[in-house]
């Protein structure tokens, strides 16, 4: 049942060269090859949208909805988009009729429940833009758990306000 967490950050690490020497696991390559290709993914990740900030400078957002598939297990750990240089994690609640945010540092990943981050609850605040995403365009996001894994999607960039907010419409 451990198969998964050995080879996922095989993958990822496969880029910068796979073949090198894997001590900790002996058995990881083979497990690798006996690996179902179209098994479901632990994660899928869907409706991510990055919805910039109202006033440049301030943070943008990031919402989207993390399904674990059957055999998902560990921690969401970090989240990451392109062209920001730091991402945080944060839920939302109501604390005397003021809405507070608290910092999140891990998710537990649930087969039974998808990870849905939206206004008002999870969210993902995104700091320190390089300025180049323009409403309408795209970006990738990356989520790691807690074993290394990376899955990643493309995002939306909406502008200030969502899909609904139009050019001089303050929200
Ligand atoms: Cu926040």
């Amino acid at each position: 049942m451990r198969r998964r967490y050995l080879i996922l950050p095989c993958l990822v690490m496969s880029v910068a060269g796979c073949s090198s020497p894997t001590p900790i696991v002996p058995s990881a390559s083979a497990s690798a090859q006996a690996e179902d290709p179209t098994a479901a993914p632990v994660l899928t990740i869907s409706d991510a949208v990055v919805q910039l900030p109202a006033v440049p400078g301030r943070p943008a957002v990031a919402y989207f909805v993390a399904t674990p598939g059957d055999q998902a297990k560990g921690k969401l750990v970090a989240v990451h988009v392109d062209h920001f240089g730091r991402a945080a994690m944060h839920d939302s609640v109501m604390e005397g009729g003021t809405m507070t945010m608290n910092p999140v540092d891990s998710l537990p990943l649930d087969p039974a429940k998808p990870l849905v981050f939206a206004p008002a609850g999870l969210h993902v605040m995104l700091f320190d833009s390089d300025n180049t995403l323009k409403a309408g365009g795209t970006t990738t996001l990356t989520l790691t758990l807690d074993n290394g894994a990376k899955f990643t999607a493309q995002a939306r960039i909406t502008p200030p306000g969502g899909d609904d907010a139009m050019p001089g419409m303050k929200m």
